[in-house]
């Protein structure tokens, strides 16, 4: 449109934003040919890389007639599924999965990782535990050095409602940085997650163990589920600004 020309930054936003999408449509494409075969029981990730991994898997079914059964990991990974017409399922049906496919907010050289920027970390550790192999998909925003290098928002952790303020406490007296509780948009309040928990987004002020850290926060009572994902994942797929996707196990 002629509007649009007479901004030329917009323009540049516009191309990046092209960029990162087709980078998340490449890594997911190539996760899902290198890891889901026929029959296979599917863990679905949440958040925006997914969507095109359940695209893929939906192509495939209508071009090769592949058959998955598929495990969401929230409600929007659950309408994925459904609007895709593929076979959805649960964990009490299907308690051990093939593979589980999810994006992530930051992957390190480890692949130790942090999720749940979406808010569904909980959910997602339960699936990714529950199948053999766990692939993460992103675009090239999302691969890092060390741990907090690309996303600043911190680490989040899921919490019952009563238990915010002493877990808050509890981080940041024996950890540092700051606990923040994360808030809806419009300040309506806190975010809920699918099951009922706030979500405390951790920005921590220096390099931890990450597994000790982890643990750590697990046994301060109130905390459900963190979004640190420590020697989970076996692969990740970066998609790359020039339109490779780069491997990483
Ligand atoms: C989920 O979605 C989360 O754990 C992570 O926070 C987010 C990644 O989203 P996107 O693919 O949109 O970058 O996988």
């Amino acid at each position: 449109a002629k509007w649009f020309s007479r901004f030329p930054c917009r323009q540049v936003v516009w191309a990046s934003m092209d960029k990162v999408e087709s980078a998340k449509r490449a890594a997911a494409h190539r996760a899902v040919d290198e890891h889901v075969k026929d029959s296979y029981k599917v863990g679905v990730g949440s958040g925006s890389t997914v969507v095109f991994a359940v695209e893929r898997l939906a192509q495939r079914a209508r071009e090769e007639g592949l058959k998955v059964v598929c495990v969401p990991t929230s409600f929007q990974a659950r309408q994925l599924i459904v609007n895709n017409n593929l076979e959805i399922s649960d964990l009490e049906i299907t308690p051990e999965l093939d593979v589980a496919i999810d994006g992530a907010d930051e992957a390190d050289q480890q692949l130790t990782l942090i999720k749940g920027g979406g808010g569904c970390q909980l959910q997602e550790k339960i699936v990714a535990a529950a199948a053999k192999t766990f692939v993460v998909i992103a675009d090239y925003r999302k691969d890092s050095t060390v741990l907090g290098e690309q996303w600043k928002k911190g680490i989040p952790i899921e919490v019952v409602p009563m238990a915010y303020c002493p877990v808050k406490l509890k981080i940041e007296n024996e950890l540092g940085g700051q606990a923040v509780l994360r808030q809806a948009k419009a300040k309506a309040g806190p975010v809920v997650t699918d099951n009922g928990n706030f979500i405390l987004d951790w920005v921590f002020d220096k390099i931890h163990d990450w597994e000790k850290v982890n643990q750590q926060i697990m046994m301060i009572p109130g905390v459900v589920e963190t979004g640190l994902f420590v020697g989970m994942a076996s692969t990740a797929y970066f998609g790359m600004q020039d339109g490779s996707v780069k491997e990483r196990h």
